[in-house]
């Protein structure tokens, strides 16, 4: 490593000074103003906004690094345990609005701009969002490290800085195009980069056994192509506390050497090209939430995030304790989001074996004393499987050690059942066939102490189906941690107006104890604080309409029900069916089928993965169907479809305050848990949903009569498998039949005929896995419940504060705590004062 680099530690103490909580906001203008006139904005022939934004953030980052310090600090000298969240993926959306918050200075900050005659929301939406992930499993990471900040416990985020992010969506000519997400294009003003710690990762070569002084037998990895990592830190304020946490993120840069190399052999172009290649590491986030298997860059991705963190990791334990990693597993521990990350399970056997001189079992046993993993799918088609040659050409030491980490592994399975080789076959790490694959949850499962689902349907289903062999096995590793989301973010932030009616009835505890919600259950009778409740909705309907008007070009009346679909596009999500559902409305308003109508507004949005060709059929459906609809003037008052471009964590901050109905209508037994669900839950959103994922416990906390319910639960799912016959269901249910008439015909695609058909025959087949047609007539008749109810607007406003009421389990606040107190055990280490 260059010594200019090294890190300088400075023997005196901090100069600055930090004024309690809420009493930074003096000299928020000043400060503004001289970042604003001194460091960016100094050449006056471009008034650029992104120098109003950026010296905004800067400002709040001078107030967040001091608190940083001192909470590392604190962690440091307490010598306390602390965990390690390693992902693939933190999709933080925007950080000004939340830092604001964090530090109290929402108003002041507020103020401050209008005093310069600037707005602060229109500042805020000058940020691009980080949007470092797909979808649930991305933000899911970005939540925890807001609970975890909040709750005060030493947990550090370890990911990838892609230099794009999820790719945005346009629609053009009602299809899905996508463009790079540049985020990075005006800077980050919220990272600060620390080459003092960058560390090499290597790629390729090959083992070298050798017989070391003490006569053991050791391996190293030589001959290697070396790529540096280079880490960026974030701060990752707690709400009100003092407290900043850390995201560390990589990015991937060459060798000097590397260059010097080809460059003295007279190879310039070479050697930036090698450079380049490099760097191509942590380019892009790939942009499937159910992986396409099997490309080399991303299991590149996935091995370059796991042995910066750990070698990052050890580097700080060595740094204090030498090379004694007695207390190593008592004082580490490391989740890994999904099995993305699970290259750390050989990485960390290596580096302590090959690079820190520990024996096999000692290894094991901190590796399998540190880690624990969390599944997030039952998916086939996501369930990770590498390539055997393609691993061992990229990581060949990694491979040894699986292989033994599997015989060791397979030799337990055979003692445990003696013979049953049938179970050893189908237990083994890896899976014979022309082509030996890795499979990736086994060896998470095989080497972790906690294996994780995200939801109690989820949870049981992994022990009874995926993992049953293993749970029979080790039945104490297996627990459930019911997703949850911030409800600073979700609630506190994007909705404003609630959350200050809330302020005012129940006080403010809510927004650290989200239980505190119960209390609202009692207002749910008091009709002037239904009308206000209902006021608020209204304003932030007003709100999406704009936005809706402006992105979509589709008016939508605030006085109607807002129902609202915006996930990731795919088909066990269904919004095939919710489009059925427009597709049927709009043939009851043809045939004159409207006495006593709802006025509807329908809004579905979500990306679809750029090679998924039935996902971006589904989103031709939606703004084909739309077309017909909006423009058909029996629909004028009853019914109005959009599909918005560009869904985004910026997007749902407007979307969730907004939402009347929520669609949560996945397959049961499909959807691991969801958690757009709970953000709408929180902003008094009624669920329409199956029996699947949290929905579950959803409908638990704020009961039957709460939540609209409909469709085959998973054992039925399970059970239809094999004698479905969709057809017969068309042909027995005259509403559903008009629906596929009116698709077969070509009424949605005059002049694109066939359009549709992989669509239909989807919905025919008997071997449709979602069993669109078996849910439709249910899913149509709590529709019509929906809308009955929605008529008698006191008992749907009375219903909405009851779902916000019962939302206080659907905290990451409420989750973290249940991780930490089954699986971390950290102790909560508050910043220190000064
Ligand atoms: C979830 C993923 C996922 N499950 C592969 N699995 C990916 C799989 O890039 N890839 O290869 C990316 C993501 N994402 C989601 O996790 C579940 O579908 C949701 O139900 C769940 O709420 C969320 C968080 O647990």
């Amino acid at each position: 490593m260059n010594t200019v680099n090294k890190p300088f530690i400075a023997k005196h103490p901090s100069v600055l000074k930090i004024p309690p909580l809420g009493m930074d906001a003096g000299g928020l203008e000043e400060d503004f103003c001289r970042y604003f006139n001194h460091t960016l904005g100094w050449d006056k022939a471009i008034v650029s906004s992104h120098h109003v934004y950026s010296s905004c953030a800067l400002v709040l980052r001078d107030r967040l690094v001091e608190r940083w310090r001192r909470t590392q600090r604190a962690y440091d000298e307490s010598g306390c345990k602390q965990a390690y969240y390693l992902s693939l993926e933190f999709l933080m959306g925007r950080a000004l609005g939340n830092a604001l918050l964090n530090l109290e200075l929402t108003g002041a900050g507020a103020e401050a701009m209008r005093n310069l005659g600037l707005d602060l929301e229109e500042v805020q939406e000058l940020e691009s969002d980080a949007g470092l992930g797909n979808g649930g499993l991305g933000r899911l990471a970005a939540c925890f490290l807001d609970s975890c900040a909040t709750l005060q416990l030493p947990v550090t985020g370890y990911g990838i800085r892609y230099e794009y992010g999820m790719f945005r969506q346009k629609i053009e000519q009602g299809r899905q195009v996508e463009e790079p997400d540049h985020w990075l294009r005006n800077g980050n003003p919220w990272e600060i980069e620390r080459p003092e710690y960058a560390v090499r990762i290597k790629f390729g070569g090959r083992s070298d056994f050798y017989t070391d002084p003490d006569g053991d037998l050791r391996a190293r990895w030589i001959d290697t192509q070396d790529v540096v990592a280079v880490p960026y830190d974030m701060p990752i304020p707690g709400y009100r506390n003092g407290t900043v946490n850390t995201l560390r993120l990589w990015k991937a840069a060459a060798t000097e050497e590397f260059d010097l190399e080809e460059f003295n052999a007279g190879s310039y172009t070479e050697a930036v090209a090698a450079k380049n290649a490099a760097e191509h590491i942590t380019m892009v986030l790939y942009p499937n939430d159910a992986s396409e298997n099997g490309k080399e860059l991303r299991l590149r991705q996935q091995y370059f995030l796991a042995s910066a963190s750990l070698q990052d990791v050890l580097r700080q334990w060595v740094h204090k304790h030498g090379d004694d990693f007695s207390d190593f597993a008592e004082k580490s521990c490391f989740q890994l989001n999904d099995t993305h990350p699970t290259c750390a399970v050989p990485e960390l056997m290596r580096l302590l074996m090959d690079e820190h001189g520990l024996g096999w079992d000692e290894a094991w046993h901190i590796t399998a004393g540190t880690m624990a993993y969390t599944n997030h799918t039952l998916l086939p088609e996501a369930l990770e499987r590498w390539p055997v040659g393609m691993f061992g050409r990229l990581l060949p030491r990694l491979l040894d050690i699986i292989y033994e980490i599997n015989a060791r592994f397979t030799e337990e399975v055979s003692l445990r059942w003696p013979g049953d080789t049938d179970r050893q076959r189908r237990m083994s790490i890896i899976e014979e066939g022309d082509i030996p694959q890795i499979r990736m949850a086994y060896l998470a499962v095989v080497a972790c102490h906690s294996v994780n689902g995200v939801a109690a349907l989820h949870s049981e289903l992994l022990q009874q189906h995926l993992f049953r062999d293993f749970f029979e096995l080790w039945p104490g590793k297996f627990n459930n941690k019911t997703n949850g989301v911030t409800p600073r973010r979700w609630l506190a932030s994007s909705n404003p107006l609630l959350s200050a009616l809330i302020d005012r009835s129940i006080g403010e505890a809510w927004r650290t104890d989200l239980s505190a919600l119960a209390a609202l259950r009692e207002f749910a009778d008091d009709s002037e604080f239904r009308a206000e409740w209902r006021q608020i909705k209204q304003a932030n309907k007003r709100r999406l309409a704009d936005t809706v008007a402006r992105d979509c070009g589709v008016e939508f009346d605030p006085a109607a029900m807002f129902d609202v679909q915006v996930k990731r596009i795919h088909e066990y999500k269904r919004q095939l069916l919710n489009v059925l559902h427009v597709i049927h409305l709009y043939d009851r308003i043809k045939r004159g089928d409207v006495a006593d109508w709802t006025p509807r507004c329908v809004l579905i949005g979500g990306k679809a993965a750029p090679g998924y060709a039935m996902a971006k059929r589904i989103i031709r459906l939606v703004t084909a169907v739309a077309e017909v609809v909006n423009h058909d003037p029996a629909t004028q008052g009853r019914l109005r479809l959009a599909f918005l471009p560009d869904y985004c964590v910026s997007a749902m901050e407007v979307i969730c305050p907004a939402a009347d109905l929520s669609e949560q209508i996945s397959t049961a037994g499909k959807e691991a848990s969801g958690t757009g669900n709970m953000k709408f839950m929180m902003n008094g959103a009624i669920t329409i949903g199956t029996l699947d994922g949290a929905n579950i416990e959803i409908r638990e906390e704020v009961g039957e009569k709460n939540f609209f319910l409909f469709g085959l639960t998973a054992g039925q799912v399970e059970a239809a498998r094999g004698s479905y016959d969709p057809a017969s269901i068309v042909a027995a249910d005259a509403d559903l039949a008009r629906v596929m008439h009116l698709l077969e015909s070509g009424h949605f695609n005059l002049f694109e005929p066939g359009l549709f058909d992989p669509i239909v025959q989807s919905i025919l087949s008997p071997n449709d896995p979602w069993l669109t047609a078996a849910d439709f007539r249910g899913f149509v008749d709590a529709q019509r419940k929906v809308a009955e109810v929605y008529r008698d607007r006191e008992r749907w406003t009375r219903m909405s504060i009851l779902n916000s009421a019962a939302s206080g389990k659907f905290s990451s606040d409420r989750t973290i705590l249940d991780y930490n107190r089954d699986i971390w055990q950290l102790s909560q280490v508050p910043a220190h004062a000064e």
